[in-house]
């Protein structure tokens, strides 16, 4: 199990209660689909994602992103027990959707480029450090039911 100090616990609070998780979410799903093109393959049913505009502005990127990532503050919310918060989700991105679990790191190093964005000098190497952290283990908890 991933240890927390109170210090990294803080620090993740206290980010989390900064970001406007539904601006971010969207903004960290339309990045990997932009950056990653490949991942739109599990997005084939969400319309036009033909270029960068059309993929920032496509109405179910900007709702699949906010759901990713309040669904992220999951995490957040249960940081002792982050597999058991993600064993459902696990078993559903394995058995059902198929996604290949690279694309969890691929999303969670996306998601500290877009705080970093938007928090600016607020975060702080130490921050950055902790969220790495957070982010590789909500990526282990989410591939932990693959087989
Ligand atoms: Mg996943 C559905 C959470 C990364 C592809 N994802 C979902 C759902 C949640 C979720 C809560 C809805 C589940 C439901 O309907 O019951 N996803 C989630 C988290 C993370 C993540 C917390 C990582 C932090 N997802 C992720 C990545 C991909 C992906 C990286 C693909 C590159 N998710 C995916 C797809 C669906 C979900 C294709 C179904 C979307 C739909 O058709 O509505």
């Amino acid at each position: 199990m991933v240890h927390w100090t109170a210090k990294e616990k803080q620090l993740i609070t206290s980010v989390w209660g900064k970001i406007n998780v539904e601006q971010c979410g969207a903004e960290a799903l339309a990045r990997l689909l932009i950056v990653y093109p490949w991942t739109q393959r599990f997005f084939a049913s969400f319309g036009n994602l033909s270029g960068a505009a059309a993929i920032s502005g496509n109405p179910k990127v900007h709702a699949h992103g906010k759901k990713v990532l309040t669904s992220f503050g999951e995490a957040v919310k249960n940081l002792d027990n982050i597999k058991g918060t993600f064993a459902q989700l696990s078993e559903l991105h394995c058995d059902k959707l198929h996604v290949d679990p690279e694309n969890f790191r691929l999303l969670g190093n996306i998601l500290i480029i877009v705080l970093g964005a938007h928090l600016g000098k607020d975060f702080t190497p130490e921050t950055q450090a902790v969220w790495q952290k957070l982010v590789n283990a909500v990526a282990h908890a989410l591939a932990r039911k693959y087989h």
